[in-house]
């Protein structure tokens, strides 16, 4: 791992200037203002630094519970994954920090929310409206993708929106570089609704796992609800195997949606659009008439533009309790150590 890590981290090419220098800032300059989730291992807060007023989203886990849940890799794979990319749909990790009990990790605050929080409001998404959040995904399947990265969590909780309505990936927490384009990998992760077959057949994973989640993605985001639902996991899993020839469409989706969701979500992951050639999937009928430099340079318009009374405005984020009831117990076995 250390080798493909370091390959990572110096061969990263600089697609967006960085011209923020938060290398000095320390972690007891940071004043919390209010809790925007909570996770597994731990939360996310909505901090203030103290000198320059600027506010950042400053996830913190407690080691002794990954540890206990054998999260480790994980996390450290999101921590190396995330301070090498440099995409505007990818969020951005400032820095990093850690002490004897948690590890810390300073975000670009992200005030728009979660598009699965807009999509719960809206109901479902005009084709117009998902087109512009696939693209997100689409473009930073590619990014990810060329330097052999595997997302597998994409999903609309872990895309969130940014104070202009660009969306950005965040959750980097399943992520991993393969060895190679063609590599694989065979851990069991992801979101029920949205692994494909070969992670359920448990036949090794690539880069394909991903198509077939934008597939999924693009459903949920035109329909409100993922085409395999199910409150049990098992049920989920037949209906997947069974694939998209057995679903039932709701009527308002276009042939060109269903023709494209079909494409990404073809049982044989070299099969899938896009697969080792994303551009096939820019050039699909779905997508006609969107213009992709005009959204990778930010000229085009987001359908929505996230509400906001101010900079730490935290309106479009569910409310969580300040407390802490999972912080206590120090781990110094240092796994950590590459943190
Ligand atoms: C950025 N902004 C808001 C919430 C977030 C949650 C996780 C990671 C980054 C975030």
């Amino acid at each position: 791992m250390g080798m493909t890590l370091a390959r990572l981290r110096d061969n990263f090419e600089k697609e967006t200037i960085d011209n923020e220098d938060l290398s000095q800032l320390e972690l007891a300059d940071l004043k919390t203002i209010s809790t925007l989730g909570i996770g597994g291992f731990g939360r996310v807060n909505l901090v203030k630094h103290v000198d320059s007023d600027k506010v950042f989203a400053l996830k913190i886990l407690n080691k002794a519970h990954v540890k206990k849940m054998n999260q480790q890799d994980h996390v450290l794979n999101e921590r190396n994954i995330l301070a090498a990319c440099r995409n505007d749909f990818i969020v951005r990790l400032h820095r990093s920090f850690r002490d004897s009990e948690r590890l810390y990790m300073l975000m670009e605050y992200c005030p728009g929310g979660e598009v699965w929080a807009m999509l719960r409001n809206w109901g479902r998404f005009d084709e117009q409206t998902a087109r512009f959040y696939c693209a997100a995904a689409l473009e930073a399947f590619d990014y990810l993708h060329r330097h052999f990265i595997i997302y597998r969590d994409l999903k609309p909780e872990n895309m969130l929106l940014d104070k202009n309505g660009i969306p950005k990936l965040a959750d980097f927490g399943f992520a991993k570089c393969l060895k190679s384009e063609s590599g694989r990998t065979f851990t069991f992760c992801g979101t029920a609704e949205y692994v494909a077959p070969e992670i359920i057949l448990n036949k090794g994973q690539s880069l394909g796992v991903d198509l077939w989640a934008l597939g999924i993605f693009m459903y949920e985001l035109v329909s409100g609800t993922p085409p395999f639902a199910s409150t049990d996991p098992m049920f989920t899993y037949n209906s997947i195997l069974k694939g998209v020839q057995s679903l039932a469409w709701p009527k308002y989706f276009s042939e060109s949606a269903k023709s494209l969701i079909c494409k990404f979500c073809r049982r044989e992951p070299a099969q899938r659009l896009g697969y080792g050639r994303i551009e096939d999937a820019r050039r699909d009928p779905w997508f006609q008439g969107f213009d992709f430099v005009a959204f990778r340079n930010h000229t085009m318009r987001p359908p929505i533009k996230p509400k906001l009374r101010s900079p730490t405005d935290t309106q479009n984020f569910d409310r969580f309790p300040s407390f802490d009831n999972f912080s206590s117990g120090e781990d110094d076995s240092g796994w950590d150590f590459e943190f």
